[in-house]
């Protein structure tokens, strides 16, 4: 127990601190506590966006803006703990992209780290260092750090896609770099299924080596693929906590595909119940197929296909699944886990 301080001594401190604070110094023993939690404290609040509130805004966007004029067509999922700040979470972006027929988002590239997973539509491609990409409905594709990519639409749906970005984490860095490309489509340099023909394959081309930190060469994960594994790990011992889940890899490495971006795909049979669950990373789900709810912490969310939710870190997860349902999620994973920070609890 501390001694009662006098007012005083109150007094005394109050004049104190504001004496120090013109010259930009500030007492630990005032704000140590908050500094240096017993266990995480985040201003990320549990969220869902539904897919069938926010579609016909979307749309909306398309009337109002080309995706030449905007650069990238993109409602931003902000964190309702985090208004203002373009971030899903602390160190994480997320938004909803939408292409016409005909139209061309133009080739760029920045420092930032992006992953889409399509949603809505058929007939976009997505160009990533010189070579074309077909979008179909809950493929994965991943535009690492400084590569070159623009996005196209040659079919005659609209196109809606989910971005997910490590915006946050560079810019908490300060190190972001971008630079536009000197036409909007960039020249194709190889033919479509290259990458997953060179890396993708259980394969690698002779010379070929990289280190966790450099991103892989497959930019592509197509659905069909994650599913056929969900779908055959199925057959086996499901896990208790979480489902039939497996996690995305650079297959030269076994690390994530990129170094700051974690992504997963997992399946819940009908009637499944996870177990609570708790990890530092705080994750955005998607549902790609099926329909459920997601219990976080004090609060439970219904979701159904292309819904979006934010589980935040540390808070206790439980799912359950109504249909045969298929989630894909991202959280900052690697970055904890190569810094030592990553926990998990499974209660
Ligand atoms: O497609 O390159 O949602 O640069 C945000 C920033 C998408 C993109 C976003 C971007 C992109």
């Amino acid at each position: 127990m501390h001694a009662a301080v006098s007012n005083d001594v109150l007094e005394e401190r109050k004049q104190y601190y504001q004496r120090i604070d013109n010259y930009n110094l500030t007492p630990l023993w005032e704000v140590l506590g908050a500094l240096v939690p017993k266990a995480p404290v985040t201003p990320v609040a549990p969220a869902l966006w539904r897919y069938a509130d926010v579609r016909d805004f979307v749309m909306e966007a398309g009337r109002l803006i080309t995706a030449g004029e905007a650069e990238r067509r993109v409602l931003v999922l902000e964190n309702p703990g985090l208004r203002g700040q373009s971030s899903v979470t602390q160190s994480l972006y997320a938004g909803l992209q939408l292409i016409l027929p005909g139209e061309v988002a133009p080739a760029h590239r920045h420092t930032q780290s992006a992953l889409r997973l399509v949603l809505d539509g058929e007939g976009a491609y997505t160009a990533v260092d010189g070579e074309r990409t077909t979008m179909h409905r809950g493929d994965f594709i991943i535009t690492p750090a400084w590569t070159w990519h623009d996005h196209g639409n040659l079919g005659d749906q609209p196109v809606v896609w989910l971005d997910g970005l490590d915006i946050p984490t560079v810019r908490f860095f300060d190190a972001g770099f971008a630079e536009h490309g000197a036409s909007a489509s960039q020249a194709t340099c190889r033919d479509e299924g290259d990458a997953l023909a060179r890396y993708g394959n259980n394969m690698l081309p002779v010379d070929f080596h990289q280190t966790s930190s450099e991103p892989t060469k497959v930019f592509i994960y197509p659905f069909a693929k994650t599913r056929e594994s969900l779908l055959g790990i199925s057959k086996g011992t499901v896990d208790p906590h979480l489902g039939y889940k497996l996690r995305f890899v650079n297959p030269a490495t076994g690390a994530s595909p990129m170094p700051t971006i974690g992504a997963f795909a997992q399946r819940l049979e009908a009637g499944f119940e996870t177990r609570p669950y708790r990890c530092t990373d705080g994750t955005v789900y998607v549902c790609l197929e099926g329909e459920g709810s997601a219990e976080i912490g004090d609060q439970t969310i219904d979701f159904i296909q292309n819904d979006v939710f934010v589980v935040p870190p540390w808070h206790t997860l439980r799912l359950r699944a109504k249909h045969d349902t298929i989630l894909f999620s991202y959280s900052d994973r690697p970055i904890q886990q190569v810094l030592g920070l990553w926990r998990e609890e499974k209660i």
